[in-house]
């Protein structure tokens, strides 16, 4: 499918070059330099040999940590301009620009609260203590030593969007707060066994290592369930900004409670309401009541493309491609709206659809140049499903700030231009 589309638009743009050079009318309304570099650029087309095939290239080894190509240098996280970015701060995958349900390692969004520490492995250690019966301290050479596991997981900050306008204009600006990485660590319950729980275990409070010392409460039974102490992400270490050399996993838990630089586990039988449980990642309801310990992230999807900031180049075909992603599970259809809404077609999975990941999903579609709203709906394995941007007003009131897996259309312009339709 992607060749036969491919080919037709390579050989028109060859003919708009070689018009651009040869033809009068054409060449006279471009600069000097422009007709130089368009001469160049089109030596580089079939059927001539591209000047990259005329001399060895770079030797194997040149670049000891390899890095994308220069041509792909736009695609980087995303800073928001006008947040602060010292200390408590942000930065976006691009998730517009990415394929696949796996986020590289060095797009995976960022949010830390003081900062990234320098943390020296060998100096660090994790203390269990608490409501346990033998009280140990770990090197990470200790952690390394439990058998291990591999699983893919998503992971979302729950400020992803937030409620309130302006909503931002691309898919990172809406939700770039998600990425989704193969985790490798050891089940925690492994490690809590190893000290052994008294019976009034209940909660398990991690803290990390860093200026934040953030700190969160953890239900026992989701430390006993698919909770994970991780050290690797995409096979290879913790990247600094992920919680180098030990972090915790909550597999669609909301993405705070996934303690990273994690320094201390302690077993206890209430939670400790710090701030990070009370005055913040709880939602003020309209009745004043805040709903807190809320711990899943609901089911969510958004189209990455076509979406915001891209621009359709002509009617005809176009893939609608997207992710979906649910806490409570696997993805079980995401549906797709060409109509604001009003009726709804099922998009294809792509395997593998995997618990508490992302879910790519896809949608043949012929855009007839019209303007045209275009929108996808998760339902996961629960039954639940996506609730529009108004249905979820209506229940959580206008006081909310966290927690919004709304529905986020995109308008598409009879010039191919694409917006954020809930601006
Ligand atoms: N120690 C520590 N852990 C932390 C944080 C932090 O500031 N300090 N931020 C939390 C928040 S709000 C989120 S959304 C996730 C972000 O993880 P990431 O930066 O690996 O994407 O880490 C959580 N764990
Ligand atoms: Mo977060």
């Amino acid at each position: 499918m992607k060749q036969e589309s491919d080919r037709p638009s390579a050989a028109s743009r060859r003919r708009f070059l070689q018009g651009a050079v040869v033809g009068g009318v054409a060449a006279s309304a471009l600069s000097r330099d422009a007709i130089a570099e368009t001469a160049k650029a089109a030596d580089n087309l079939p059927p001539n040999v591209p000047e990259w095939m005329k001399t060895p290239g770079d030797p194997a080894g040149s670049q000891p940590y390899g890095t994308p190509s220069e041509y792909e240098k736009n695609v980087v996280r995303h800073v928001p301009k006008n947040a602060p970015q010292y200390l408590s701060a942000a930065s976006r995958t691009p998730l517009q620009d990415l394929d696949g349900i796996i986020t590289p390692n060095g797009l995976f969004y960022e949010r830390h609260h003081g900062g990234v520490p320098n943390i020296d492995p060998a100096q660090h250690r994790l203390v269990l203590h608490g409501l346990v019966e033998k009280p140990l301290i770990f090197t990470m050479e200790d952690i390394r030593r439990f058998p291990s596991q591999s699983r893919i997981h998503f992971l979302e900050c729950s400020g992803n969007p937030i409620y309130t306008k302006p909503y931002g204009k691309t898919a990172s600006d809406l939700v770039g707060l998600l990425s989704c990485a193969e985790w490798t660590g050891v089940s925690l319950k492994l490690v809590l066994q190893e000290a052994g729980l008294k019976p009034e275990a209940k909660w398990v409070v991690a803290e990390g290592a860093d200026a934040a010392a953030m700190t969160r409460s953890i239900p026992i039974e989701k430390c006993l369930d698919d909770a994970m102490l991780v050290y690797s992400q995409n096979g290879e270490r913790l990247r600094p900004q992920q919680g180098y050399p030990l972090r915790i996993l909550l597999p669609g838990f909301e993405g705070n409670m996934n303690v990273k630089w994690l320094r201390r586990l302690k077993v206890t039988a209430e939670p400790v309401y710090s701030r990070e449980e009370t005055s913040k990642y709880t939602d003020l309801m309209a009745d004043g009541v805040a709903r807190e310990f809320t711990f899943y992230m609901e089911a969510k999807s958004i189209i990455t493309r076509p979406s915001g900031g891209q621009r359709l180049a002509a009617p005809g075909f176009h893939e609608i491609t997207g992710i979906a992603w649910s806490g409570h599970g696997k993805i079980r259809r995401v549906d797709i709206s060409l109509d604001e809404g009003k009726s709804w077609q099922e998009a294809q999975l792509q395997e593998p659809i995997l618990t508490r990941a992302i879910t790519r999903f896809r949608f043949p579609w012929h855009w007839d140049g019209k303007p045209v709203v275009i929108q996808s709906r998760a339902t996961d394995e629960t039954g639940y499903v996506q609730p529009t941007l108004a249905e979820l007003v209506s229940v959580r009131g206008e006081n909310s700030f966290y927690h919004n897996n709304a529905i986020w259309p995109w308008r598409i312009a009879a010039n191919g231009e694409i917006s954020n339709a809930q601006a």
